[in-house]
C-alpha cells in the first residue's frame, strides 16, 4: 500500500516539480530521502535563500517546491511578500506544521500556533493538511501556485504522517578531508566607483545581468536598459540566490550584481553558490565598504572582512580581486565566478526606475524563455 510520504512523492512528480529546495524537519524525515531519490534536490542552509533560489529556477523555465519545517516559513516572511508577491513569482511550500499536534518542543509551539493567522495577516495563501485523507489537497496547492503565480503554504500536520515507516536512511559517513588554504590578497585604496564598475559590465558583457536592491539596480537602468536585466527592488540578501537558481537551471551566462552590505546579511547565498559552482554564473561583489544605498553607513568589509576570502571559505573556487576597470573587464571576460570589485562609497544621480516589478520579470521571463515552452505564466 501506498505510503503517506511516497503519495507526496507521486503528486510532486505528476505536477512535473523539477527541483525541491529542502530544509529538514524530523517529522519529515522519510519523505525528504524519498523526494531526493527522484527529484532533483537543493539543500538548504537557511530557508529564506531558499526563496530566492527558487525564483531563480521559476524564472529559469522550472518548477519548484520547497519542503522545510513551518519554523522556516518565519525565516521567509519578507521575501515571499517583497519577491513573489511583488513579482507574481509561483512558490509552493510543503511545511512541516509544528507546535500544533502533539508538539513535544516548547520552542516550536508559540510560532506553530499561530502560523496561520501568521500568514493570513501576510497575505500568503495557505492550506492546512491535518491527516493523511487530506494528502490531495498538496496537488491542489502546487497548481494554484503555479496557475496563479503566487506562494502557496501547505501546513502540513505531523499526524499525516502516524502510523507510516520510521526508517530513515543510514546516517552520512564523515570522511577526513584536509583544509589547505592558499589565499593572498590586499584591499588598496578604490580607484572607480559603482556606476563605472556596471558601465564596464554592461559594455563587456551582453547577457542576463541580475542588479541588487537600491542605487545599484537604478545605476543599471540609467546605463543600459534592456530585457535581460532583473531589477531587484526589495529582497535584500537574495539576488545572488536568484541568480544561483537562474544559473541552475539553463545555460545563458548570469551576471549578479550584489553588495558587500547584502552578501554579508545573507552569506548563506555564498555557501549555497560554493555547492554547486555553477560555470555560468558570475556574481560581481561590488564592495564600497558601506551601505551605499541607505546613506554610506559602513559596513565591516571596511575593516574586518575580505568578501573574496568570504567566497573562497564558502567553496568558490574561481575567484578575483579588482580595483580597476582593466581589471575588472579581464574578469568578466574570463568569467570568473566571483569578482571581488573595490569601489569608492559613491552613489550616482539616477532616475527611478520606470518599470513595475511585474512588468521587470515579465519582459525578462519573455526574452530568456523565447523559443522555449512557457509555464503557466
Ligand atoms: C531586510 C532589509 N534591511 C534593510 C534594508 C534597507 N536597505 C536597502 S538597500 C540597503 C543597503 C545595501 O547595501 P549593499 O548591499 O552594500 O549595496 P550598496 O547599496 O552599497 O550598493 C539597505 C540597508 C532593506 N531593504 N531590507
Amino acid at each position: 500500500m501506498e505510503s503517506p510520504e511516497q503519495k507526496v512523492v507521486k503528486i510532486l512528480k505528476d505536477n512535473s516539480i523539477d527541483i525541491a529546495v529542502t530544509l529538514p524537519c524530523d517529522r519529515i524525515k522519510v519523505l525528504l530521502p524519498l523526494i531526493s531519490r527522484s527529484i532533483q534536490t537543493i539543500p538548504l542552509t537557511r530557508e529564506e535563500n531558499g526563496v530566492g533560489i527558487c525564483a531563480g529556477v521559476y524564472l529559469g523555465g522550472k518548477k519548484p517546491v520547497m519542503v522545510i519545517q513551518s519554523t522556516g516559513t518565519g525565516n521567509m516572511i519578507n521575501a515571499l511578500l517583497s519577491l513573489n508577491l511583488t513579482y507574481d513569482i509561483p512558490l509552493p511550500v510543503l511545511a512541516s506544521w509544528r507546535g500544533v499536534y502533539k508538539e513535544s518542543i516548547e520552542a516550536q509551539v508559540q510560532l506553530g500556533k499561530r502560523m496561520p493567522a501568521i500568514l493570513d495577516a501576510a497575505g500568503i495563501k495557505f492550506t492546512k493538511i491535518e491527516s493523511k485523507d487530506e494528502l490531495d489537497k498538496i496537488d491542489l496547492v502546487i497548481k494554484d501556485a503555479f496557475n496563479n503565480a503566487r506562494p502557496h503554504v501547505a501546513l502540513i500536520s505531523p499526524a499525516v504522517w502516524e502510523g507510516s515507516s520510521k526508517e530513515v536512511p543510514a546516517p552520512c559517513e564523515i570522511t577526513s578531508r584536509p583544509s589547505v588554504f592558499d589565499f593572498n590578497s590586499e584591499i588598496r585604496m578604490p580607484a572607480m566607483s559603482r556606476y563605472d564598475a556596471i558601465k564596464v559590465l554592461t559594455s563587456v558583457v551582453d547577457d542576463i545581468i541580475l542588479s541588487n536592491l537600491g542605487i545599484p539596480s537604478k545605476e543599471l537602468y540609467t546605463i543600459k536598459d534592456r530585457e535581460l536585466n532583473f531589477y531587484m527592488l526589495g529582497s535584500m540578501g537574495l539576488v545572488s540566490a536568484i541568480g544561483l537558481g537562474l544559473a541552475l537551471v539553463q545555460e545563458r551566462h548570469v551576471y549578479v550584481i550584489d553588495g558587500d552590505g547584502s552578501l554579508l546579511m545573507n552569506p548563506n547565498a555564498l555557501t549555497a553558490v560554493g555547492a554547486y559552482n555553477p560555470r555560468n554564473l558570475c556574481i560581481i561583489a561590488v564592495d564600497n565598504a558601506a551601505y551605499g544605498s541607505t546613506g554610506n553607513q559602513e559596513t565591516c568589509t571596511r575593516t574586518q572582512i575580505d568578501l573574496e576570502l568570504l567566497a573562497r571559505a564558502s567553496g568558490i573556487k574561481d575567484t578575483v580581486k579588482v580595483h580597476t576597470e582593466e581589471e575588472l573587464s579581464d574578469a568578466l571576460l574570463r568569467r570568473v565566478e566571483f569578482i571581488h570589485v573595490i569601489v569608492k562609497p559613491e552613489n550616482a544621480v539616477c532616475k527611478e526606475i520606470p518599470l513595475s516589478a511585474r512588468e521587470i520579470k515579465g519582459r525578462f521571463v519573455k526574452e530568456i524563455r523565447k523559443g522555449r515552452a512557457i509555464l503557466n505564466d
